[in-house]
């Protein structure tokens, strides 16, 4: 059986992505910082699924908890044959002048630096058995900056060169990378963005009809059912109603 490991699945598209991939008969190391749902989900998953499942909590910003993490795996979770780095997060919809550096700060660690310290805690086994997969969420906000994206806009476009370069260094390992950019999406990401303002989180979605997370689970889960000679290297995925960062028909 195949053992896949997806950070950020205590919400959102990470959740799906997890029910997607346990539904398909895939052992799963769910990752997040809320431990009462994380092990809600293990909960779920275990009785839902006849499939293992294993929650590890940690900050993907803590380099030391993340490579401790991943070295303590139970045995039976240690070869991890696909990564999914998809935690991540917006803070603030500001311009320049005047976003919160803090929020810069926690955009990029999370968003970019995370992405690297659990890639390369999780890659050694993949390179010694010269094969892998790893999945990193992008966004369209990595693909077109749109006005007061300031910080998110450049983590996000950080993390899709961390993509194109990981893809280059590590092909010779064959391992597949592939970067997916959604658009709107209907989650508690706007929650977090807005900082518990349901009524400008809602405002996001209002007059068409966003992704969900199921949609990009569904896609996620797509790019790893290839040939093994076959990579999806970058996807874009929006509603019908986005045709990128600035055209969204409500
Ligand atoms: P949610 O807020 O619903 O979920 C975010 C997940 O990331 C949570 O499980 C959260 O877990 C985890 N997370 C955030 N920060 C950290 C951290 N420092 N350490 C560990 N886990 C963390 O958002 P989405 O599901 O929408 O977002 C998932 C990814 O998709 C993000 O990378 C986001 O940028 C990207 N994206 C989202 C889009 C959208 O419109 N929704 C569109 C394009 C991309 P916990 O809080 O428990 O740690
Ligand atoms: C989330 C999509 O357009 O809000 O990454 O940046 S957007």
């Amino acid at each position: 059986m195949r053992t896949v490991l997806i950070t950020g699945a205590t919400a959102g598209f990470g959740k799906a992505i997890a029910e997607k991939f346990a539904s398909n008969n895939f052992n799963v190391i769910i990752t997040g910082r809320r431990a009462n749902r994380l092990n809600e989900l293990v909960k779920q998953l275990t009785a839902a699924y006849n499939v293992k499942v294993h929650g590890l909590e940690f900050d993907v910003r803590d380099k030391k908890a993340v490579f401790s993490a991943i070295e303590q795996l139970p045995a039976e979770f240690k070869k991890i044959d696909i990564l999914i780095n998809n935690a991540g997060l917006a803070l603030g919809r500001d311009y320049f002048e005047d976003a919160d550096i803090d929020d810069w700060d926690t955009m990029l660690d999370t968003n970019v630096k995370g992405v690297m310290y659990v890639t390369k805690a999780v890659i050694p086994g993949m390179i010694e058995r010269k094969e892998g997969h790893i999945i990193n969420m992008g966004s369209i906000a990595g693909k077109e900056v749109y006005e007061r994206g300031n910080g998110y806009c450049a983590s996000k476009y950080g993390l899709d060169a961390l993509s194109q370069s990981m893809r280059v260094d590590l092909l010779r390992h064959k391992i597949k990378v592939t970067a997916i950019h959604p658009g709107a999406a209907e989650t508690e990401f706007s929650m977090v963005r807005f900082k518990g303002n349901a009524e400008a989180a809602d405002k996001m979605y209002e007059g068409y009809q966003p992704l969900s997370a199921a949609d990009v689970a569904d896609v996620v889960y797509y790019t790893t059912t290839l040939p093994s000679h076959v990579c999806i290297n970058d996807l874009v995925l929006t509603c019908v109603a986005q045709a990128n960062s600035f055209y969204l028909h409500r």
